[in-house]
């Protein structure tokens, strides 16, 4: 791994160091104190739904021990902890008041993190929609944005003397695209208009919470608002004008939709033009804009493979039965791939960031979630060395201190993930942790990546760069 360590040694001393989860992934006690079912503890009864039928109703446990998962964060090193609230524990069924049981949890962790000398970077929704809001439309239905306002000025009045740093939302692509175009995620719907109006809301939710926490927080307390996107390259397969069109319109519909109203104002007018080819309309209203593109101190992005664009149909065809222009995302080939098949191409995460940073100028970046599924084989003791997974992180590690030697302003790095979890549709299968979790037992074991991480962080704090280049 050390011949990353000239790159990752270009970090500076004050770099920010964390780690993620999210609250459904790791939780469990998915009926206790109060909670009501969400959208994934719906599609977990879906037969077929999930691999091996597995949920998340115990997961790792960690509403029963977050303590011990604090001492572990805090003995790896970590200077920051990337969480999500679930909403449907705070607020059960998505209106009205406050839990103070489901709250109570996320009060305790928050004084248990600062008492260890963590940061709490908090993130306000990682696909969690409490059902009944799902039932009165969910994310394509306008009304959901003012309910998850309503919730975001909840858990604000309880922890903002705390916590500085509150996320709104974590991918919202994911939201729209995998839970309401392809049907994989929760609530498991399958409409592409559906999905429009979906990303629109969560948009204009992300907008209207932004502009209440920034009214609520008294003057001169911090505050530091931020969305995460789940971002990538649109690489065209060829040099060919259909392939580079199909990566063009797959950068507005999957890149592009999500940063430009929020941090320009506006949606990409090819955008609007290639969406009313397919007889579908963005509903803005007067005023959204305004509102979505509410200022933001810090954009969290989440990066994890790469792959290519092509405008040919697998028979070669360049439309489809509809008549519209075949958009296909293939592999790149020839690289290393995951235990989800994802490929491996830490330069092409070089590229995001510092054509992030050309485009949408003066927004601090940090990695909110970077990582990699891979098939551990514990040894007798239950100790893993991955050396994959740490090749993985030291590689997409010395692609952001190349990006920053670039210009791009990336002020962190989170690992996902602190555990072993909940990999959605793919169930417990598929391990992205930096510690191994026993689930017979809920023992937890740091991998050799997770110590790899430790000494790295020890090391460019001692000797990395002094101050921001
Ligand atoms: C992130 O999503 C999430 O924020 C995090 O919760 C998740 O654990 C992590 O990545 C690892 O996946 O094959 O159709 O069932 C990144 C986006 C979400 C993409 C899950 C792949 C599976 C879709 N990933 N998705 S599907």
């Amino acid at each position: 791994m050390d011949r990353y360590n000239d790159s990752i040694d270009r970090l500076p001393a004050d770099f920010r160091w964390g780690v993620a989860t999210s609250a459904y992934q790791i939780e469990g006690a998915v009926a206790e104190d109060g909670r009501t079912p969400s959208i994934w503890d719906t599609l977990c009864r879906v037969p077929g739904a999930i691999d091996n039928a597995d949920t998340g109703d115990v997961a790792c446990d960690h509403y029963h021990r977050m303590p011990e998962d604090v001492a572990l964060i805090r003995s790896l090193g970590l200077d920051t902890y990337r969480f999500s609230v679930s909403w449907p524990r705070v607020q059960p069924g998505g209106t009205g008041p406050a839990n103070e049981a489901g709250l109570g949890f996320y009060d305790r962790l928050v004084d248990e993190l600062l008492a260890g000398g963590i940061t709490p970077w908090l993130t306000l929704y990682h696909w969690d929609l409490p059902q009944e809001l799902e039932d009165a439309g969910g994310w394509p239905a306008r009304d959901t944005a003012y309910r998850f306002a309503d919730y975001a000025e909840l858990v604000y009045q309880r922890l903002g003397d705390r916590v500085e740093h509150w996320t709104t939302f974590n991918e919202p692509w994911c939201s729209a695209v995998l839970g309401y175009v392809q049907g994989v995620h929760a609530p498991g719907r399958r409409d592409f208009a559906d999905g429009v109006r979906a990303v629109h809301h969560l948009h204009l939710a992300h907008g209207l919470a932004v502009q209440r926490l920034r009214a609520l927080a008294p003057a001169g307390r911090p505050l530091d608002l931020a969305v995460t996107q789940l971002l990538s390259n649109a690489i065209p397969a060829t040099d060919s004008e259909v392939d580079r069109e199909a990566a063009r319109r797959a950068d507005a519909l999957g890149f592009r939709m999500y940063l430009d109203p929020i941090l320009r104002g506006s949606y990409p007018e090819d955008l609007v033009t290639d969406l009313a080819r397919r007889g579908v309309e963005i509903p803005v209203q007067d005023g959204d804009l305004e509102v979505i593109s509410s200022p933001i101190d810090t954009l969290g992005v989440n990066y994890y493979r790469s792959g290519k664009s092509s405008g040919h149909a697998e028979d070669g065809s360049t439309t489809d039965a509809d008549g519209l222009p075949v958009t296909r995302h293939l592999p790149i080939g020839g690289l290393p791939v995951t235990h989800l098949d994802w490929e491996v191409m830490p330069e092409d995460f070089t590229r995001l960031l510092l054509r992030i940073s050309r485009d949408y100028p003066g927004i601090p970046l940090v990695i909110t979630e970077n990582g990699a599924a891979y098939d551990d084989k514990p040894d007798a003791t239950g100790f893993v060395a991955d050396a994959d997974r740490t090749e993985y992180l030291a590689s997409h590690l010395a692609a952001v201190a190349e990006a920053r030697a670039g210009g791009a302003d990336v002020r962190g790095y989170f690992a996902w993930s602190l555990l072993d979890n909940f990999e959605w549709a793919y169930g417990y299968d598929k391990r992205f942790g930096i510690v191994r979790v026993d689930y017979e037992t809920q023992e937890r074991t740091p991998k050799q990546s997770a110590l790899w991480l430790r000494d790295t962080i020890a090391r460019v704090r001692a000797t990395g760069r002094q101050g921001r280049e």
